[in-house]
């Protein structure tokens, strides 16, 4: 048995010589806050490295999702157009415009609805009214350039303080939009693609807008055109990318020059030159990888690729199409700029515009920086792709059956 009060008596003897606490107590002391001191810092560090693997693991987990995503797009789109009846040129027409209406309706609501409302009140296009205009234009993302030129041209079209109704004020509208369109589309759409073959065709942007399910879209196109079409995979970056547009090219029966991921996507495109040069093929789609404006060295890498195709054709690529989310609406403005420093951009193709409020953006980046929108994806089918029409644009987009020209 433990003597209890032989323990105690030692700790009062202990306190209260200050000679044996000096010795013993305060440096045991010391030692207490020293190893507790170690425990909370272990502790802290193995917190601070389980959360950077858990990132690391969200990071890439986030990665093959989108891979995953990109992946059944391409394979379910693959699998489910084969079965459809072929259609005549008018029934595909009619039904392009019925998906055009359908896809613009948000857009199209924000613009007639608003100018209905606020012609209701009033019905004088005076500065109130047209300061509401402006409003309304802004909301529908077309930017404050376009939206200024567009009110300009209200006022300069005489009806500024006249009584107006709704539908003349669209119509007035719809026309100095297409203005706008047709001005920054300097060529014919049809005939931009012929000329020397092959035709290197460059489809550049950021990240996830569409760019490999556009470039087999294109080659669909291309291909309904009788042109023989060759696809490159010059995204080596993405664990996936490749394989995404090999099932594509597969579905098309198109051959696709590719590489093992990590390769430089410059060779991918040199051997994609060599490829379509010797084969006399008309149209090359390079798919290339997502890229941002403040990745130095992803911008490098696609002014080498221009570069290396060059060896190979002076004057290509003949295209460089950017492709743009449109819902991301007056933000892709910044992406029309950064990538207009490292090559030369000949067009837009606008994705996505099913399911969007902003699609009124696309007449303002094209008119602000003068740069056709040529194609327009409204869904993730390789028919989902129209050459941009500007009339059946305006008209859908402000439900208009006539535009004053
Ligand atoms: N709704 C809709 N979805 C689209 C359209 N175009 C592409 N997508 C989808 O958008 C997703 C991304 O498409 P990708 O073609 O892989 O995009 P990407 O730009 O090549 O992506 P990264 O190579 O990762 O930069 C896929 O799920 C596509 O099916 C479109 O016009 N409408
Ligand atoms: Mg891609």
């Amino acid at each position: 048995m433990i003597n209890t009060t032989y323990i105690f008596d030692i700790f009062r003897d202990f306190f209260h010589n200050p000679v044996s606490f000096l010795l013993y107590g305060a440096p045991a002391l010391l030692f207490i806050i020293f190893f507790l001191s170690v425990i909370t810092y272990a502790r802290y560090f193995l917190r601070s490295k389980d959360d950077l693997t858990q990132t690391m693991t969200d990071i890439e987990k986030s990665d093959s999702q989108n891979d995953k995503q990109s992946l059944e797009a391409a394979e379910s789109s693959a699998q489910e157009t084969p079965e459809l009846p072929e259609e005549s040129d008018d029934g595909k027409e009619a039904n392009w415009l019925i998906k055009l209406r359908s896809s613009l309706g948000k857009t199209r609501g924000v613009i007639t609805e608003k100018i209905t409302t606020i012609l209701a009140q009033k019905n004088r296009l005076d500065d109130e009214v047209l300061a509401e205009i402006k409003n309304m234009l802004l909301a529908a993302d077309l930017g404050i350039e376009t939206t200024h030129v567009l009110t300009e041209y209200l006022k300069d079209a005489g009806a500024q303080g006249k009584v107006m109704s709704a539908e003349k004020i669209t119509s007035l509208l719809g026309a100095s939009m297409l203005k706008l369109l047709q001005s920054s589309t300097t060529h014919t759409k049809t005939d931009i693609f012929t000329g020397d073959t092959p035709q290197v065709i460059l489809v550049v942007g950021v990240n996830g807008v569409g760019k490999t399910t556009t470039t087999a879209k294109l080659a669909h196109y291309f291909k309904q055109q009788q042109k023989t079409v060759l696809l490159a995979a010059a995204d080596t970056f993405r664990a996936g990318a490749t394989r995404q547009l090999k099932i594509w090219g597969e579905r098309l029966d198109i051959e696709v020059i590719a590489m093992e991921q990590g390769s430089d996507p410059a060779a991918v495109c040199y051997q994609a030159v060599e490829k379509a040069k010797s084969k006399k093929i008309d149209i090359l789609l390079i798919d290339t990888a997502g890229r941002l404006h403040n990745r130095t060295e992803l911008m490098d890498q696609l002014a080498k690729i221009n570069r290396v195709i060059k060896k190979l054709i002076s004057d290509a690529p003949h295209h460089s199409l950017l492709v743009v989310d449109g819902t991301t609406g007056q933000n892709a403005s910044k992406q029309v700029e950064s990538f207009q420093e490292t090559t030369q951009l000949t067009g837009m193709i606008v994705t996505k515009l099913d399911g969007t409020a902003k699609g009124g953006a696309l007449v303002g980046i094209s008119h602000k920086y003068q740069l056709p929108v040529l194609f327009i994806g409204l869904g993730e089918g390789m028919e989902d792709l129209s050459v941009f029409q500007p009339e059946d644009y305006v008209k859908e987009l402000l439900n208009l059956t006539n535009l004053p020209l």
